[in-house]
């Protein structure tokens, strides 16, 4: 495939590609802006090795910097800023990219040499580059760190060609009309955020950043700027909702989809929704398949409220007869995780489909709901928490002789993480907090650690994690 900035610099020169509120670059300014950073890059030596890491909001510059790696020819390691020293040194020492280019405002003083300002970039003199020609479909265009059950992260490897595949399933669900803006708050280190990026770059299409989410900003943004589509996690929905009310300004008239995805939401904040006319579409999808992989059309949403809908054009999507585990194939399914070809295959059943670790069920018109999950992953604010990594990182305080940590429903994020723990010693919480804090992203930190005698386990001693969510 060709250079998909080059393509929209040559078809749609004049079409708006991005705007932060403050500026707004056509498509042809955006891709002389790419060039001048990529001349910049390459001056900083950041483009000697395969792949760089980027750790930013959405800023105008993030997103400008993002498009500089991928028009050099090199993978994007995305990197969730509000992850400890300890989170980014493992993601960064498995990915090895040249380079982790940071957003200045979220530099660290404990960062080494390895982390470059964007500042260092910028002031670089440029070098003359030319962007690559091609985005081959195999190339793997941008890497996402994810948990799971061992704690070790894995790194989800994206191509050009499942972007592409994500981006065309999309828009054959929810079209794209001539002067669409995709507002984009929800994190481009995120794959809820990137394949705005993408669809914009695929579409001509403009993105509308917003550098992080504020719900007032977003709501005024909304009912000033012809955006057309948002995309909102249900914590993100909530907020919005609160600002939403029948006798205020409405939305303006070219608003038609708010895209819901990232965990699971309650009936009643899609009914209130309905009733302030908020267009919700519900999706359902993961890193692994670049984003929505079955979405709720809004035409339907009355009628299936709570549904995912169906699954979108190029995915299938089955359960799985043992335990209703969601299955599918799509050509938007990653290659397989960084360095763990073995891990990946593990998540393949025997006739070649990717397990999810989602339970759900179909109704009777074929209308996908989604249960729970057959893991003890926990959802935060759209934020994946792992018990396991949370649990390991407190494995070597000596007053705590076991601890297990599980999800609590919280009004706010969805759920929180409780621990349960087992010492001989009185807890301080406080400590207990602190000590998190230093080594996990804030959000994984338990709110509460409750004294236990001793951990539910099973015949082969292992915590029975969900007793411990009946005492909850
Ligand atoms: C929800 C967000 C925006 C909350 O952040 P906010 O309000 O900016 O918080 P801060 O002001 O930075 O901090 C205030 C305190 O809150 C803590 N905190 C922040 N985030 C969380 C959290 N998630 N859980 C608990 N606490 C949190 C801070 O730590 C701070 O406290 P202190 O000071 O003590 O540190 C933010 O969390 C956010 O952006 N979340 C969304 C992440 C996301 O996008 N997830 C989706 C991931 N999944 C996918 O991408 C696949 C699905 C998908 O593609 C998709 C999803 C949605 C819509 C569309 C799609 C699609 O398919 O296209
Ligand atoms: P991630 O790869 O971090 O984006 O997480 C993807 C996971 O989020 C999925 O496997 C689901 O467990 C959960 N998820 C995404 N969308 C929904 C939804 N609409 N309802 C319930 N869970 C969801
Ligand atoms: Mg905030
Ligand atoms: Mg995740």
């Amino acid at each position: 495939m060709d250079n998909w900035i080059l393509k929209q610099a040559e078809t749609a020169p004049d079409r708006l590609a991005v705007d932060d509120g403050k500026t707004q670059l056509t498509f042809l300014e955006l891709k002389q802006q790419v060039s001048q950073l990529a001349g910049q890059l390459k001056a900083a030596s950041v483009l000697d090795g395969d792949r760089v890491a980027i750790m930013t909001k959405n800023s105008l510059l993030g997103y400008l910097m993002a498009l500089a790696v991928l028009g050099s020819g090199k993978t994007i390691v995305w990197i969730n800023w509000r992850l400890s020293d300890d989170e980014i040194k493992r993601q960064l020492s498995d990915s090895e990219p040249a380079a982790c280019l940071v957003a200045d405002e979220l530099f660290r003083e404990s960062f080494d040499q390895q982390f470059i300002p964007f500042s260092t970039i910028t002031n670089q003199t440029a070098v003359q580059v030319t962007l690559v020609p091609e985005f081959p479909s195999q190339t793997v265009a941008s890497i996402m760190y994810t948990s799971g059950t061992t704690g070790r992260p894995k790194g989800v490897m994206q191509t050009f060609g499942n972007h592409l595949a994500s981006a065309t399933a999309s828009t054959f669900n929810l079209g794209v009309m001539p002067g669409d803006e995709w507002l984009c708050a929800v994190p481009i280190f995120h794959i809820s955020g990137f394949s705005i990026m993408m669809r914009g770059l695929i579409y001509g299409m403009a993105n509308r950043l917003v550098d992080h989410f504020d719900a007032e900003l977003i709501d005024r943004v909304l009912k000033h700027e012809p955006i057309s589509t948002i995309s909102v996690v249900p914590y993100m929905l909530k907020q919005l909702l609160k600002y939403r009310t029948a006798d205020n300004t409405p939305y303006q008239a070219n608003f038609r989809c708010m895209l819901l995805g990232g965990g699971p939401i309650d009936r009643p904040t899609l009914q209130q929704c309905r009733q302030r006319q908020i267009p919700v579409v519900q999706s359902y999808g993961m890193t692994e398949t670049c984003s929505q992989i079955s979405a709720l059309n809004s035409a339907d949403a009355d009628k299936r409220i709570g549904s995912v809908g169906k699954p979108l054009f190029l995915t299938q999507l089955t359960l799985s007869q043992a335990n209703q585990e969601v299955l599918i194939k799509t050509p938007a399914l990653t290659p397989g995780y960084l360095n763990r070809q073995a891990a990946f295959q593990r998540k393949l059943n025997d006739t070649g489909w990717y397990r999810t670790g989602d339970v759900g069920h179909f109704d009777e018109d074929g209308f996908l709901y989604i249960d729970g999950r057959l893991d003890d992953m926990i959802i935060s604010g759209g934020e994946n928490i792992f018990p396991d990594e949370v649990e390991a990182a407190y494995a070597n305080r000596p007053d705590i002789d076991e601890i297990a940590v599980v999800g609590q429903d919280d009004a706010k994020w969805g759920q929180v993480p409780t621990a349960f723990v087992v010492s001989d010693a009185p807890l301080d919480q406080a400590d207990l907090t602190a000590y998190g804090r230093q080594k996990l992203a804030h959000y994984k930190v338990p709110t509460r650690f409750i004294k236990i005698d001793k951990l539910p386990t099973n015949a082969s001693g292992k915590v029975q994690r969900f007793k411990l969510k009946q005492l909850l």
